[in-house]
C-alpha cells in the first residue's frame, strides 16, 4: 500500500474510534451511576490506560526508528564514504554541479548502486535543493544556503533522467531553476 493510503487508513480508523467513544458516552447520558461500579470501572480503566499509554510508546519508538535510522541526511562534519561525490552550487536562478576533482564544466554522469555524497551550497540567497526520480517523486532534498555545506547522501537505484528543483521561492527566476542528469548502471546501461 502507498504510504499515503496507510496514513489514511490509520486517520479514518483513529476518527472512528473518537466517534464510538462519543456514542458510548451519549449512549450512557442520563443514567443513574453506581457508585462500587463506578469505583471498579475507574480501577480497570487506569489499567487500560497504563496498557493503551506503553502500546502508544512502544509503537512510537518503534516507528521513528524504522523510519529515521537510514534517514539520508549523515553527520555534518567528518568525511564520509562515498565512493561518488558531487558539489552543488545554487545561485539565482541555476544549479552548478560538478564530481569532485573534474572541471565545473562537464556533463554529470553518476552510476546506480553506489553512494553519492551531494555537498549543497549556495552562492546568495537559500535555495532548496530537490533531485525528482524519473517517476517524478522526490528522491532528496535539502537547503543550499550561502556558508554552509549541506551533505546528503543517497543510493541512486534506478538508471534514468533525473531532475533538479528548487524548492525555496528565491525570486522572479525560482519556477525554472531546473536542471537534468542522467544515471546509468555501472555497466553502461
Ligand atoms: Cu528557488
Amino acid at each position: 500500500m502507498v504510504y499515503q493510503n496507510v496514513v489514511w487508513v490509520i486517520a479514518l480508523v483513529g476518527m472512528g474510534l473518537v466517534a464510538l467513544g462519543f456514542l458510548y458516552i451519549i449512549s450512557q447520558v442520563g443514567r443513574p451511576a453506581d457508585a462500587d461500579a463506578v469505583r471498579g470501572i475507574n480501577r480497570r480503566s487506569a489499567r487500560w490506560r497504563l496498557t493503551l499509554f506503553i502500546i502508544l510508546l512502544l509503537g512510537f519508538l518503534g516507528a521513528s526508528y524504522g523510519t529515521l535510522h537510514s534517514f539520508p541526511i549523515p553527520a555534518q562534519s567528518g568525511p564520509l564514504a562515498a565512493s561518488q561525490v558531487v558539489n552543488v552550487v545554487g545561485r539565482q536562478w541555476s544549479w552548478q554541479m560538478s564530481i569532485e576533482g573534474q572541471p565545473a564544466g562537464d556533463t554529470l554522469h553518476l552510476v546506480t548502486g553506489s553512494p553519492v555524497e551531494f555537498r549543497v551550497t549556495s552562492a546568495d540567497v537559500n535555495h532548496g535543493f530537490a533531485i525528482y526520480a524519473p517517476d517524478g517523486r522526490i528522491a532528496i532534498q535539502t537547503q543550499a544556503m550561502p556558508g554552509f555545506d549541506n551533505k546528503i547522501l543517497y543510493t541512486f537505484t534506478a538508471p534514468g533522467k533525473y531532475m533538479v528543483r528548487c524548492l525555496e521561492y528565491c525570486g522572479l527566476g525560482h519556477a525554472p531553476m531546473v536542471t537534468e542528469f542522467d544515471v546509468t548502471n555501472p555497466t553502461g546501461g
